[in-house]
């Protein structure tokens, strides 16, 4: 069975034939994407190594830093070590880029510091053509060589799955894909759309399809997934929502997780996954911010419902972006404000501005 690709400007025959001559011409290939890698970034680099290997090419991963344990279960066994992260190994990570003539990157679009981490330096330094697969809004297009840049999308999983369909090692069929890839496409685009909670296209389904009737296991995903948390992750949970979540007159719930508490619970990196989502569930609430504690700023996300742009709030308040409804940033201290006790008041007069100046 083939599928095409719908509405995707940018999987045209004459960018997948540059891609191709671009692998077939590689003679090492490294495959990155953004800081502290979540399901998206992690399926679809380890998607992509894969494909790239089963081609016969030379190819590994440089993150920034280490993946998560909770989706370890992405990477087949015989390859975790393989996983380059800059933050532990920073002399591999740059071996690994110095030794390549293609570079991939995934799921970010631009080489900053807050995307890219200890990356951020190497990847600008480095003369190899890059090419971008993200999903994104506004790429840093200069900086790449070929683009893969589409918004109507649910994921950068989904992005790479629809390029390898046109590519012709699979000739349009999922089945043609080495099953660990497939198994990574399906954990990547699922994590970025919350269980198909979000940001699902008819492309998106189609692709769930063509990758269940290949014999991906997806119960075996969702498992993973959504059924092996450890139990301080859920009373965390508990306890941000029945006593720390604020909600402001303007509809805006935040919640803030300070050190004290991060370490109280014993919180890892993936631990607090899809947190942010869940004040969205009261009818009254409009925006969700969730603010973690970082070395001199706070990780922040934004959740937004449609009308309510997360995007432009994010860029104009918290030095990020991301998607319309769902974006990221930081609250830098000092900077922004003077210590984390500031948090509240900062989100609290940053929101009200926001929702009241004509945000449509
Ligand atoms: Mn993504």
């Amino acid at each position: 069975m083939t599928f095409s690709h719908y509405a995707m400007n940018s999987i045209t025959s004459g960018n997948i034939s540059r891609l191709c001559s671009l692998i077939d011409s590689a003679g090492y290939i490294t495959v990155t994407a953004h800081m502290k890698p979540d399901g998206d970034a992690t399926g679809s680099s380890y998607a992509l190594m894969r494909f790239l290997g089963a081609a016969g090419k030379k190819a590994c991963i440089v993150f920034p830093d280490r993946i998560p344990e909770s989706l370890a279960f992405i990477i087949d066994p015989e390859d975790r070590g393989k996983i380059i992260s800059a933050a532990d190994d920073i002399a591999s990570a740059t071996h690994a880029v110095a030794s390549s003539d293609l570079i991939f990157c995934l799921d970010f679009n631009r080489f900053s510091e807050s995307r890219c981490g200890k990356m951020a330096d190497i990847l600008s330094g480095s003369g190899a053509m890059k090419v971008l697969i993200d999903h994104h809004l506004s790429p840093e297009t200069e900086r790449f060589g070929l683009i893969f840049s589409e918004t109507e999308i649910s994921s950068t999983s989904e992005l790479l799955f629809w390029i390898l369909m046109a590519m012709p090692q699979t000739g349009g069929n999922a089945a043609m894909l080495p099953p660990p890839a497939r198994k990574a496409l399906l954990a990547g685009m699922t994590t970025d759309t919350n269980n198909f909670g979000n940001s699902v296209f008819p492309s998106t389904l189609k692709m769930a399809s063509a990758l269940l009737e290949a014999g991906t296991d997806r119960d075996d995903i969702l498992y993973h997934l959504y059924n092996e948390y450890g139990e301080n992750r859920v009373r965390l949970l508990g306890r941000l929502l029945y006593h720390d979540m604020k909600i402001t007159g303007d509809g805006v719930a935040y919640m803030i997780l300070d050190r004290k508490t991060l370490s109280e619970f014993d919180i890892h990196e993936g631990d607090t996954e899809g947190f942010v989502n869940r004040p969205l569930e009261i009818g009254k609430v409009r925006m969700s911010c969730l603010l973690k504690e970082d070395d001199g700023f706070f990780r922040v996300s934004l959740r937004s419902k449609r009308g309510i742009s997360a995007n432009r709030c994010a860029m104009e308040y918290f030095h990020g972006g991301g998607h319309e409804l769902a974006a990221g940033g930081r609250l830098y201290m000092p900077g922004d404000i003077a210590s984390p006790e500031e948090a509240a008041g900062y989100v609290e007069k940053a929101t009200h501005e926001f929702m009241t100046a004509g945000n449509e």
